[in-house]
């Protein structure tokens, strides 16, 4: 779609700057800081990340070259050797954070488990032994397919520290999805458990693996963990418990040293069309990036409790609960379950009960928790918090107000963190010390990414306009390739602007150069010539009292070209009605314009949405415009949701 004057109307001016003695301790403590280290990572690149990856990442042999760039392919650190689960296990043993929780989980039922770091390093030990002795190598690829549980951050770092290729597919996903993902990457193992808990619930892993294996036939092992002990059929042969070869292998292994372009994991991501797309990350520039981020980003300490909601399954889960994390030598707390089990309070519980420090979530799960109420945080002490985050979707600036205050009592920082399972790293994010956050903007690059909105010549636009947003430079954490398919990636990323990567989204720059993120540049509607961002109608529709969560999609229109349809689900308590549908209307008009005014407005028990949250807009556009739902829908979360959505017409 092109990007001539997107219109962008949000005009969010609050700027809240970190508390002084936030600034005082921070990493990075003040906004001249922040320009000075920017201005080094982008005026002499490869001499900032050589000493960022000097400093941050424990090397077995330094590299020739920081970077060898041939657009759209860059190898970073090449020649340089290192081990990732060394990186976020051995190096911290023998330092005080030998005996420091690295996991602290809480399973849904309320079983709770804490590994300190050294018990970490010797389940991942005795994990990569157990992988060993079953034959993996270098290279192989192993599908993790578990619940929330310390395992799956074990079952990840083991293959790290054998050089095996994981790919993990969220627990959620249906046998289609495994068996797509296994058989488009050629697994040849599979770890997985005999359920996991939701909602009071098993979720039957084990028994989607058996459906999805009927037809991968590269499978040759599934390793099983037992967490629920729900009864599982495992075939001779095939099939073998975790207690049985992980539990008993030695808890000593030698992690050999690698090529810093060795493929660490694949993790598939949907695309607009068919076939999902098998990202491809790879282990220094991602473990530096990761490494880096979490440290400035989330300012972390050495006494920090961090907690970020995210499954693995998602990039998030990666980046921010496993490998950024335990490089940094903190503390990760892992949940298994849903925020409203066995109450709508259980995550307030949590950081109370543990003391969480950082705490990171999407807006999806943020605008649930403004429509459950006030009084589930309000039960609790939420006190030990100093960090609040934010990531996924643009978070209305009404979500962000209401989480800056109910959530962090008005004194902890919010960082909205812009970036991609493609860009494998936060990208775009305030540093909390440095940086004033505005409400519903993701601020400012972090060093050395260098970020434009461009037209659809490439040409910057001016201030306040909208555009595409791209990524001008390679950077270390970026994604190499979609896994089997290059062409793809060159045609996906690389083609819109030649050497220059294309993020999908569109965003504009505001008077302070602080980006705002509108959203997928697909999603981005035309009426009557005005392009609109769908953030800024949802934005607009969440700030009225009655809204708790909104969708807008184009329908095709003889008139204007499309149609503005929202969809609309209301707060407890709020009654549909033909005058509440008028009052959003013109509350709408009112907050963006007439040009804005919602031409149907449909209220809505649920949105579909992928696991991780995000509306699922596609299939909206397809509902409004009275079609059957087509395409993948093997990420939604909750295929009833379209179901009621069709058959209310
Ligand atoms: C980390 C993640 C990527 C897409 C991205 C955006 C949207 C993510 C924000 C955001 C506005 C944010 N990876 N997105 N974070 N939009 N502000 N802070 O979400 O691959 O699953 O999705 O998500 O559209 O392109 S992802």
């Amino acid at each position: 779609m092109s990007s001539e004057n997107i219109t962008s109307v949000a005009r969010e001016s609050r700027k809240h700057t970190a508390p002084r003695d936030f600034q005082a301790q921070a990493n990075i403590g003040s906004f001249a800081r922040y320009r000075k280290l920017y201005a080094e990572s982008v005026n002499a690149p490869e001499k900032f990340w050589a000493e960022q990856a000097a400093e941050h990442l424990l090397w077995r042999s330094m590299w020739k070259k920081v970077l060898q760039w041939k657009a759209p392919h860059a190898k970073w650190f090449v020649g340089g050797k290192l081990n990732v689960a060394e990186n976020c296990l051995d190096r911290h043993l023998g330092t005080p954070r030998e005996n420091k929780a690295a996991i602290v989980f809480e399973g849904e039922p309320g079983d709770q488990r804490t590994l300190t770091y050294k018990q970490l390093h010797q389940e991942v030990c005795r994990c990569a032994n157990a992988l060993e002795s079953l034959g993996l190598r270098k290279g192989d690829r192993v599908a993790i397919y578990m619940p929330m549980v310390p395992e799956a951050a074990v079952a990840m770092l083991a293959c790290a520290r054998i050089g095996a290729v994981h790919t993990v597919v969220f627990g959620g996903f249906s046998s289609e999805a495994i068996k797509d993902r296994i058989n488009d990457c050629q697994a040849k193992a599979v770890i997985t458990a005999d359920g996991g808990w939701r909602r009071g619930k098993i979720v039957e892993l084990k028994a989607n693996v058996d459906r999805a294996l009927e037809a991968t036939p590269s499978v040759e092992h599934v390793i099983v963990l037992e967490r629920t002990k729900n009864p599982v059929s495992m075939q001779t042969g095939r099939d073998v418990w975790w207690h049985d070869v992980v539990s008993r292998a030695s808890h000593r292994h030698k992690a050999k040293a690698f090529d810093a372009e060795t493929p660490l994991f694949i993790l598939y991501t949907s695309g607009s069309t068919g076939k999902p797309k098998g990202v491809l990350h790879t282990s220094g520039g991602y473990l530096l990036g990761t490494t880096m981020t979490a440290k400035y980003v989330f300012d972390l300490k050495e006494t920090d409790t961090y907690w970020c909601t995210a499954d693995v399954g998602w990039i998030t889960g990666h980046s921010y609960v496993v490998y950024g994390i335990l490089s940094n030598g903190a503390t990760s707390v892992v949940y298994e379950g849903a925020p409203n089990h066995p109450e709508p309070d259980r995550f307030w519980s949590i950081i109370d009960r543990h003391a969480v420090t950082i705490f990171y979530t999407a807006p999806t799960a943020i605008r649930a928790f403004m429509r459950w109420g006030d009084a589930y945080p309000k039960k609790h002490d939420l006190s030990s918090l100093r960090l609040l985050g934010s990531v996924g979707e643009p978070i209305n600036p009404e979500a962000w107000m209401w989480y800056f205050k109910t959530i962090g009592g008005g004194r902890c920082p919010i960082v909205d963190t812009w970036w991609q399972t493609e860009t494998g790293a936060i990208m775009i994010s305030p540093l909390p010390g440095a940086i004033p956050q505005k409400p519903g903007s993701a601020t400012l690059p972090f060093f050395g990414v260098v970020p434009k909105v461009v037209d659809d010549q490439g040409k910057e636009v001016p201030k306040n306009s909208g555009g595409k947003l791209v990524i001008t430079r390679p950077w270390p954490a970026m994604l190499r390739t979609l896994w089997g398919d290059d062409d793809r990636y060159t045609r996906q990323y690389w083609s819109d602007y030649p050497g220059i990567y294309f993020t999908g989204d569109g965003c504009r720059r505001d008077s302070d150069s602080y980006f705002w993120i509108v959203g997928r540049i697909d999603d981005v509607l035309n009426v009557s010539g005005h392009r609109i961002g769908t953030a800024e109608v949802e934005s607009a529709l969440v700030s009225h009292p009655s809204v708790a969560e909104a969708a807008a999609v184009g329908r095709p229109d003889e008139l204007k070209g499309q149609a503005l349809v929202v969809f609309v689900t209301l707060k407890n308590g709020v009654e549909t009605s033909e005058a509440l549908k008028e009052t959003l209307r013109q509350h709408v008009a009112r907050e963006i314009g007439a040009l804005a005014r919602p031409d149907s407005i449909r209220f809505a028990a649920a949105l579909p949405k992928t696991r991780s949250g995000k509306i699922m807009r596609r299939l909206l556009k397809e509902i409004a415009a009275g079609g059957a739902v087509k395409g993948d829908t093997t990420t939604l979360e909750d295929f009833s949701v379209v179901a009621s959505l069709q058959s209310e017409g």
